[in-house]
């Protein structure tokens, strides 16, 4: 059976799924995304994620075509042309064909499009033994150049990164902002814990507001560990007892070296693990039915 994507209002086999070359998504990188995971026929915080698309539109002073309820309907509709219990969505805005210039004017309508496909995972062994990281000379973008809250499709700051990571053959990195506070990884958000005190990044630093990140934080506080949005630094991660990275792909998987230090023990600690097994049985249990 051929993959069936959303596009515009109709599910398609993936060979009849096209945009136009005159998209400015292509053309310029002008959208928004999301990144959606399905567990066990349910999509996990569907509502969160369809809340954040639309507020990235907004930011970006783009109207999404379809209402909310239609579009909780494009995604799950879609999951099902494809018979998954278990997957990953990506829900795309583009700003849609228009002429060759960057006036979004141009553009009568955004092109939306779902595709739901199989999760590739991360081996399972980096969750057990954690991921040696290392900080990158790319910032994370500045938040008055453009916010990194937007999750747009202006991805290139990441994927700069990411190419460095590459070099260096590790799995994610580190990226700062442009004051030097550590920000997120290239599709993750970070936490360290120091003393029994679990902190994250505040969103005001630059950074996304993770779904998965949201969960982790209120998963922690319902167990009475103490949480706090709060700037930190690289010194920082070097000397925390434990680190962690969220992200819809990677769920909450540990860090145990930062730039050769090794963090805490040099395995993934106690919190970090019993942070990991509260939020896969969150996502195994909750969410929207497909
Ligand atoms: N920060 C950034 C910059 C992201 O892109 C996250 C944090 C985590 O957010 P959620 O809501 O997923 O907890 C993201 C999202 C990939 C991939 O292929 C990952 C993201 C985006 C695009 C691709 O791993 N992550």
């Amino acid at each position: 059976m051929p993959k069936m994507i959303y596009l515009d209002g109709a599910i398609v086999p993936e060979a009849d799924a096209k945009i136009s070359v005159l998209d400015h998504g292509v053309l310029y990188g002008d959208g928004v995304f999301e990144g959606i995971r399905g567990y066990n026929g349910r999509i996990f915080r569907l509502d969160e994620h369809l809340d954040r698309l639309y507020e990235s539109a907004r930011s970006i002073s783009m109207d999404i075509p379809i209402e909310w309820a239609e579009m909780e309907k494009a995604v799950v509709d879609t999951v099902n042309a494809n018979g998954l219990r278990d997957c990953y969505i990506r829900l795309v805005v583009t700003r849609g064909p228009g002429d060759l210039g960057l006036d979004p004017r141009k553009c009568p309508r955004p092109t939306v499009f779902v595709i739901a496909d199989r999760i590739t995972l991360f081996p399972a062994e980096l969750y057990d033994k954690g991921l040696a990281v290392m900080s990158v000379s790319t910032r994370r973008t500045a938040p008055d150049a453009l916010s990194p809250r937007v999750k747009s499709l202006n991805y290139l700051n990441n994927i700069m990164a990411k190419i460095l990571a590459n070099i260096a053959g590790m799995p994610e990195v580190i990226m700062l902002n442009p004051q030097g506070y550590v920000v997120e990884g290239t599709g993750d958000n970070i936490f360290i814990i120091r003393k029994g005190k679990l902190m994250t990044p505040p969103l005001y630093l630059g950074i996304l507001e993770g779904i998965t990140r949201n969960a982790v934080m209120e998963i922690a506080r319902s167990m009475d560990i103490e949480v706090a949005e709060e700037a930190f630094a690289l010194h920082d991660v070097y000397v925390a007892d434990e680190c962690f990275l969220t992200g819809t792909a990677a769920e909450v998987i540990p860090v145990v070296s930062a730039d050769g230090r090794r963090i805490g023990s040099g395995e993934p600690g106690p919190i970090t693990k019993k942070l990991i097994r509260a939020f896969r049985d969150l996502a195994n249990s909750t969410g929207t039915p497909i």
